[in-house]
């Protein structure tokens, strides 16, 4: 492994008194020397990952050094400031990370170990997570850390408590709730905002009309401070107002209002900035900076490549994600203006390009802006606002809300779900990035537990889980079910999978009609059943074109509709000798613990069960999966023990 190329040698922690109102010109200099150097090693291990293509993000870590740097000098001067600087937006976890290796908390070689952000087992996951030793608290979802503050700051009455905060997580309405404690209580909570106008997909200023942070706090009670930086930052200024909410007694907050990764030519200000910084980007940075070696290392890092053949499916992938948007698309540009005006509206969470959702914008807005403008809302990181807003679309026959977003994040709308079922409300919901496949973004990003979703009254439920095995047949199921009623959820995952070949080697969902809650025998046997769906149908296939080249006549089922059981493949695979049932979703909670119920309950007493996810995440992308023992070998060797 290269040596890490940035030299911090200059770099030279400081301890400030609370006692002094302003920085003298050394302290001054130092910080300035601190914060670059800084900034630079997050560029520069950000931009790593990117070459290696796992992914990450750069901007929201390098903006909120100074507001870091400042906190830990003064922690470190005083004692009544508690140790651990929180931070609401979990995926700017590149400063925690960082300063933990700059402070050698990780020893001496820490620094080595930020090469390997994002890698597999590198402890280095995109999201701060305690169980991996690398972080001393847990964020990722936004909006979820402030109210945890608030008790740790009730847990320990005399120190102040610093949290990071960001625009993503304050339009989570758990901020919200959380400022509204912290007043109540006079809570000893100080939020530094990096107010940088910027979340994934927008400018919270631009797509959230009147939305405004220290107004908001003001509201609530909190008087911000507020720092106004267009392109310089005021170092002195925000020492300043961090010192004061330092002294002050209870919750107050600073406002930092600042272009997005200031000083990196081709992303400031913009959202491109959000993510892993672009590598000809941090080149060009870096290169101006003197930085060789850094430079000469990005140049020849080529990605990480997973690419592993499985039996009866192509090579060819396809991303279900993305189709999703684009059938979605394609039946629109059918319909007239008029039509799409009364019948749908589109909402996005702020995740559009990973989503899908985007092709949607992209085709109304080539049809016409003004249309495109009237149907289609990014409504900003407000996962429970958004999702209401879509039901309340759907209200009547003919009209739904379209709503996509993360699996991990169906976790936050289980009340608001059993509301909107409740209404009879029409909703198309697509939740992408579901299970653990390709997901360096860690445990907190999830997406294993989708059957939550499935919470309706049995005897008159209409909702439907949907979850295709491939991008074709991710088309088929979203034009069968796009003029459906009720609440239908569809499910993808982050990764590309291939297609699923039949067995004279044609793609299997070319063609093909789908048919509503019917499971599909993809491979016929005699011996015993896999049932899959999903990113993991091409693996049990895999796994059980291989048990059959061995002699073990195996079939695969695939059950496309999760939620709702196939009476006549019950009764035709629970005759046979062992059912394995394989997925991705957690143990604890997916199709495996309910298909189990459905055989007894129908006497169907053979051999049964189920893998799943059992484990939280070790970080690497595809390497997710064989880590929670669901590779298709570990599929292989199940069906044999079971096959026996
Ligand atoms: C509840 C929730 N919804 C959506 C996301 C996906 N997401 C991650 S970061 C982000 C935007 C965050 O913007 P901000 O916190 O201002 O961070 P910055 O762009 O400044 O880095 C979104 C929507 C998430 N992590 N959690």
């Amino acid at each position: 492994m290269p040596k890490f190329p940035i030299d911090l040698k200059d770099y030279k922690p400081l301890t400030f008194d609370i006692s002094k109102p302003t920085l003298s010109s050394e302290q001054k200099k130092q910080l300035i020397k601190n914060i670059q150097l800084v900034r630079d090693t997050v560029v520069f291990f950000t931009a790593y990952a990117k070459a290696k293509d796992i992914g990450g993000h750069t901007g929201g870590a390098y903006d909120v050094v100074p507001e870091y740097l400042i906190t830990e000098a003064f922690a470190r001067g005083d004692k009544t400031i508690y140790p651990v600087i929180f931070d609401e937006a979990g995926h700017r976890v590149a400063i925690q990370y960082a300063m933990s290796a700059i402070n050698k908390e990780w020893g001496k070689d820490g620094l080595q170990k930020l090469m390997h952000y994002r890698e597999f087992k590198s402890g280095l996951p995109g999201h701060p997570e305690t169980e991996l030793k690398t972080a001393k608290f847990n964020s990722g979802r936004l909006g979820h850390m402030w109210g945890e503050v608030n008790g740790i700051a009730m847990a320990n009455p005399d120190k102040k408590i610093v949290m990071l905060g960001s625009d993503g997580s304050f339009l989570e309405g758990n901020d919200a709730e959380a400022a509204r404690i912290a007043v109540s209580r006079n809570l000893n909570v100080k939020v530094l905002f990096d107010m940088n106008d910027v979340t994934i997909a927008g400018h919270p200023t631009e797509y959230m009309k009147g939305f405004n942070i220290e107004q908001t706090l003001g509201g609530h009670g909190i008087k911000a401070l507020v720092g106004n930086y267009n392109d310089k930052e005021d170092i002195d200024l925000l020492y300043k107002q961090i010192r004061q909410v330092l002294s002050e007694d209870g919750p107050s907050a600073v406002v930092t209002k600042r272009k997005m990764a200031v000083g990196i030519k081709g992303i400031e200000g913009s959202p491109k900035a959000h993510d892993a910084i672009g590598v000809d980007v941090a080149i060009e940075y870096l290169k101006a900076k003197g930085y060789k070696d850094a430079v000469e290392l990005l140049k020849n890092t080529k990605p990480i490549t997973y690419k592993e053949e499985h039996l009866g499916s192509s090579v060819e992938e396809g991303k279900c994600r993305s189709q999703f948007g684009k059938t979605v698309a394609s039946i629109l540009s059918k319909l007239s203006g008029k039509q799409i005006l009364n019948s749908v509206r589109i909402f996005d969470p702020d995740l559009e390009g990973s989503t899908g959702l985007q092709s949607i914008r992209e085709a109304l807005e080539k049809k016409d802006k003004n249309l495109a403008k009237s149907v289609y809302h990014n409504i900003g990181p407000q996962e429970r606002a958004g999702i209401l807003a879509a039901g309340g679309f759907g209200s009547e026959r003919g009209k739904q809300g379209i709503y996509a977003t993360f699996s991990a994040f169906s976790e936050m709308i289980i009340s608001e779900l059993t509301m909107l079922r409740l209404s009879k409300r029409n909703m198309l919901i697509h939740y992408s990035h579901a299970g653990e496949d390709g997901m360096s973004d860690n445990t907190c990003h999830f997406g294993w537990n989708i059957f939550f979703l499935n919470n309706g009254p049995a005897s008159e439920d209409t909702t439907k889980m949907y979850f295709p095995a491939d991008a074709l047949q991710m088309d088929a199921i979203v034009k069968k079910v796009f003029n459906d009623e009720g609440i239908r959820f569809v499910f993808s995952t982050r990764p590309g999978v291939p297609y699923i070949l039949d067995e004279k080697g044609k793609k299997l969902y070319e063609n093909y009609q789908f048919k509503p809650n019917k499971n599909e025998i993809i491979r016929e046997g005699k011996d015993g059943y896999v049932i899959s769906y999903g990113e993991m149908l091409y693996r049990a296939l895999d796994a059980v074109e291989k048990a059959r080249k061995e002699g073990i006549d195996v079939g695969l089922i695939n059950k496309p509709t999760l939620n709702i059981p196939d009476e006549a493949m019950l009764k035709k695979i629970g005759k046979s000798k062992f059912i394995l049932l394989v997925e991705s979703q957690n143990y604890n909670t997916g199709l495996g613990i309910r298909y189990g119920t459905w055989l007894l309950e129908r006497g169907l007493c053979t051999k049964y069960a189920h893998i799943g996810a059992t484990k939280p995440g070790i970080g690497g992308q595809e390497e997710q999966i064989p880590y929670q023992g669901l590779d298709s070998k570990d599929i292989l060797k199940k069906i044999k023990e079971m096959a026996k």
